[in-house]
């Protein structure tokens, strides 16, 4: 049974945790808090979570688990099957992880530890978000998911991902992703019924 490391709270855990569950794959949830520790660095070489453990070797990175999983469970598929379109869901996944939250996660600290954030490096957020948030709205179909017609790997990311983001542009730089991004906006209200995220969602707490 595959072991998934990390803490609910976490929107990559909950992204993978997701993903586990769109695949119906057994799974088992083990607490583990980001650590330096040796022990930590041997499933996740940076410290982060999440990480999963199948037979006694580890894998971390959200995508590059989800590209474990989407070969060891080809079904339900989480890419389009036309290659060139699999690889447009990426390219709109990437984005949103490195271009997105990446650069809205320089906001956390004052969030989550009420470390304020210099000016400068709010100014710095708002100008790298804005060409972020352009790439993605290029990319972004939303017809009906966000990369076309199918659920893909690019929903979760832009539920967990972009979701994430939003609410730290809001807080932090005053910035209204999601007014920017209509469609954006109503896709996540779509994903947020959809059962795998539903039950992250209920379980987060635990
Ligand atoms: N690129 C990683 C990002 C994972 C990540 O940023 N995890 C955060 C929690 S959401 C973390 O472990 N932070 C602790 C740290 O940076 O030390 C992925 O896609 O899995």
């Amino acid at each position: 049974m595959i072991k998934l490391y990390g803490l609910r709270m976490s929107n990559y855990y909950s992204l993978t945790k997701a993903l586990l569950i769109e695949k119906e794959l057994d799974f088992e949830e083990v607490k583990a808090p980001p650590s330096q520790k040796e022990d930590y660095l041997e499933r996740s070489p940076m410290g982060k979570m999440p990480s999963i453990e199948v037979d006694g070797r580890f894998l971390s990175e959200s995508l590059a688990i989800f590209a474990y999983l989407e070969r060891l469970q080809p079904a339900p598929a989480m890419l389009p099957a036309d290659p060139f379109e699999a690889g447009k869901a990426l390219e709109l996944a990437c984005h949103i992880k490195l271009d997105v939250e990446l650069v809205a996660r320089r906001c956390l600290p004052e969030v989550l530890m009420g470390q304020p954030v210099s000016d400068e490096t709010k100014d710095q957020v708002r100008g790298d978000l804005g060409k972020g948030v352009k790439a993605v709205s290029r990319l972004f179909v939303g017809a009906p998911y966000a990369a076309g017609s199918d659920f893909t790997i690019a929903d979760l990311y832009v539920y967990y991902c972009f979701g994430l983001a939003s609410m730290l542009a809001e807080k932090v730089v005053g910035l209204d992703l999601l007014a920017e991004q209509p469609g954006v906006a109503e896709l996540m209200q779509r994903l947020a019924e959809r059962p795998s995220i539903a039950r992250v969602q209920a379980e987060a707490g635990g």
